[in-house]
């Protein structure tokens, strides 16, 4: 084999390698509601929030320590939130308050 060909099956493995420590997640926003109510994924993972809706949301965490907002997405938008810590997230959206999903984040 080449050495240039194997240097370059090396930076693979060491790319997937990277890539599988850290999972990205989706939860998508569509009729006015989450696709699951709750979600269990490792510190470290994100999670693409999707307006796949034909409405505006808000989707917004205040759990001490895990907050965030992603303020208003448009239908269409999509947002990454990163979650580091362990903990329960109740998850909600500003605009339709029955929406609600729980991400847990544990090793
Ligand atoms: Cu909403």
């Amino acid at each position: 084999m080449p050495e240039k060909l194997i240097r370059a099956c090396c930076i693979a493995v060491a790319i997937s390698g990277s890539l599988s420590f850290a999972a990205d997640h989706q939860i998508v926003q569509k009729d006015r509601s989450f696709s699951q109510s709750e979600i269990t994924i490792k510190p470290g993972d994100k999670i693409t929030f999707q307006n796949s809706d034909d409405v505006t949301h808000n989707v917004f965490s205040l759990t001490p320590g895990m907050e965030f907002d992603l303020r208003r997405q448009a239908p269409g938008a999509s947002s990454t939130v990163p979650f580091d810590k362990e903990g329960t997230a109740e998850v909600r959206c500003s605009i339709h308050p029955k929406m609600k999903v729980l991400v847990t984040v544990k090793k």
